[in-house]
């Protein structure tokens, strides 16, 4: 179909890398793949907090526990300013919360793992975190303002959080052999979950080139599980620690690694909603939704009453 002029305008921009506003005019699906792609990412915010939450209560000192609280509540507030986001293309917070809540949207595929050990916290940090920036640093030049400008914050969060994953890695393996065998595992459980959250390959990624055209998306998910893959390897080596996959070799002449095969079943079925997870992560938040109803009630009742007043 021929361009419209207007189309053709809006295209004009993106390339000269002006940002698009909400009261912009912009293509229908602009429109709804920023919808799509923004709530996902303030779900996949929302729903991460519930594997680290998990630990809250169990963190092994005063300090971690302080640490992943912090943490945990970064998250929360990443969720709310990406929702926040969603709402300036003209979907409300209820809508995106009922698609959520049904099952109707899509959130990261990571959090559908369990978080069975506290080497599990050092592991969602490192590889889950530095998979997150990896993906978001892009983010931070998205053609949508309202989309681009919080992930300046987000990623500053993002980079805290990969660090103090990193750390506690760092402290397990250089500690006994059964903290060292501990975080061994918790790699060897996150490692593969944590490329796929690049999403698919290029080939069978059906958003990426409408998105990179658009500018939506400035890297594609194997360029950056590539970039991920070449740092973390390095990082592994510091730790003492093996990654997973027999077939990561150093390739002179790409001068990237070559590593193995993702089991790109696993992922489809996870987000399917069959993970080892999805039911209990979906019941955990339909049951925060409810538990909240007389906070909602009640300040909808205290709204009203400023409201006569105010009238009066
Ligand atoms: N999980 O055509 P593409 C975090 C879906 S935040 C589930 O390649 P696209 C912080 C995709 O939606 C982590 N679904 O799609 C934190 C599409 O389905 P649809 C989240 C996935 O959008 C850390 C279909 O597959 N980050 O971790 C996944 O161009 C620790 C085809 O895929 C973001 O959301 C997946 N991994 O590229 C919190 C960043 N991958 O909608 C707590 C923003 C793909 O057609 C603790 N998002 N799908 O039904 C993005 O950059 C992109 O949306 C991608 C996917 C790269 C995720």
């Amino acid at each position: 179909m021929a361009e419209s002029k207007e189309e053709a305008l809006f295209q004009e921009k993106v390339d000269a890398e002006q940002k698009i506003e909400p009261k912009d005019w912009m293509p229908a699906d602009y429109r709804k793949n920023l919808i799509r792609q923004i709530s996902q990412h303030g779900h996949s915010e929302i729903v991460g907090m519930l594997p680290e939450g998990n630990w809250i209560t169990r963190a092994p000192s005063l300090r971690r526990k302080t640490v992943l609280l912090a943490k945990v509540q970064d998250e929360a507030g990443h969720g709310l300013y990406l929702y926040s986001a969603a709402e300036t293309l003209g979907i409300g917070r209820d809508e995106l919360n009922d698609q959520l809540l049904t099952g109707k949207a899509k959130y990261s595929s990571i959090f559908n793992y369990p978080t069975i050990t506290w080497a599990d916290m050092g592991a969602v940090g490192w590889l889950v975190d530095g998979a997150a920036i990896m993906n978001q640093v892009m983010l931070c030049r998205t053609s949508y303002g309202p989309y681009a400008r919080p992930m300046v914050r987000i990623c500053k969060e993002e980079s805290f959080h990969q660090r103090q994953g990193y750390e506690i890695m760092n402290v397990l393996s250089h500690g006994s052999p059964e903290q060292k065998a501990m975080a061994q595992d918790a790699l060897d459980r996150w490692w593969w979950p944590s490329l796929m959250m690049f999403g698919p390959s290029d080939a069978d990624s059906p958003h990426s080139a409408q998105s990179m055209k658009w500018k939506i998306k400035r890297q594609s998910n194997d360029e950056l599980r590539q970039i991920f893959i070449d740092r973390t390897v390095q990082q592994a080596e510091v730790l003492g620690l093996q990654i997973p996959d027999p077939e990561l070799k150093w390739n002179e002449e790409t001068q990237h690694y070559d590593w193995g095969t993702i089991n790109w079943d696993e992922f489809f079925n996870v987000i399917k909603g069959n993970g080892p997870c999805n039911k209990e992560r979906l019941t955990a938040r339909q049951k925060a939704h409810a538990d909240g109803a007389w906070v909602r009630e009640a300040a909808l009742a205290y709204a009203g009453k400023k409201a006569k007043k105010k009238a009066a």
